[in-house]
């Protein structure tokens, strides 16, 4: 269940499931709690349904969902113009997308197809199928890691889309579902739980959830609302500041963020 293990958006984080009687409870001190401090406010193109965000030299990389709506976007950070955008044809729906080298690598919710892009051109470069949905995608430098919805993360070859390995995600034991967009941050994978204000960050080695990042409250920060907005979704790292780049689908802004440890 989504909600095993207390990342209800309601309750929060605050229950602890009863642990077997014979397998000693891990101390609540294992996972980390953080709040955010937000160093800056960026504008975001509230027609973005966004699926994926990352940087790469300084560049941030884009991808939109939504049949018909479907694109990948270079964007300038400061102004959140579009400098350069591909968009993807119905029927495809797109997801999480990631670098790979030159390349960027997306994928599509329901189509079992990556597209391969050139990073400068958004040329098409090539194709990828895999099984069941696409929802986030990061890589560690040594294979792509997907998300689909599920407890579980799937390591890939780069080169052929083929499954290495894979990990369910817990937090206390318990697995938790939907993880969306991701992002590989200094050895740790932090992931956007869907329909919640919280990010995870994820040990992928284990899966063991050692950190719960809670956003609420975040979009008080950005400009008033004047439109529907969907959920917190894309997560950046800026390995010049350490800080975190996140926004949502729809959102009118995309905010620069540090960590704080939650007293
Ligand atoms: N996902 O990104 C979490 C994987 C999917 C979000 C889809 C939410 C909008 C659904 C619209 C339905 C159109 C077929
Ligand atoms: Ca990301």
């Amino acid at each position: 269940m989504l909600m095993a293990g207390g990342l209800s958006p309601v309750v929060g984080f605050a229950q602890t499931p009863t642990p077997p009687a014979t397998v000693a409870a891990p101390a609540a001190s294992e996972v980390a709690h953080y709040t955010y401090r937000v160093v800056k406010v960026y504008p975001h193109d509230p027609q973005a349904f966004t699926q994926g965000l990352f940087i790469q030299n300084g560049r941030l990389f884009e991808s939109t969902g939504m049949a018909g709506a479907s694109s990948l976007r270079e964007v300038d950070l400061t102004t959140g113009e579009v400098k350069r955008k591909r968009e993807i044809a119905r029927p495809y729906f797109a997801e999480g997308v990631a670098p790979w080298g030159n390349a960027i690598i997306g994928l599509t919710w329901t189509q079992g197809k990556a597209f391969v892009w050139d990073r400068d051109s958004f040329a098409p470069k090539g194709e990828f199928a895999y099984t069941g949905e696409g929802w986030g995608l990061t890589g560690d430098g040594t294979h792509l890691i997907l998300s689909d919805g599920s407890d579980r993360l799937r390591f890939l070859d780069p080169q052929t889309f083929k499954v290495v390995s894979e990990v369910p995600v817990t937090l206390r034991g318990e697995p938790i579902e939907m993880l969306n967009e991701l992002e590989y941050v200094e050895g740790q994978v932090y992931a956007n739980v869907w329909q919640t204000d919280y990010i995870v960050r994820i040990d992928p080695k284990d899966g063991k959830i050692n950190g719960i990042v809670d956003l609420k409250g975040l979009m008080a920060y950005g400009p008033a609302i004047t439109q529907r907005i969907d959920v917190l979704n894309g997560i950046a790292f800026n390995p010049e500041t350490k800080h975190l780049l996140v926004t949502g689908k729809y959102w009118p802004a995309l905010f620069e963020i540090e960590l704080i440890d939650k007293a």
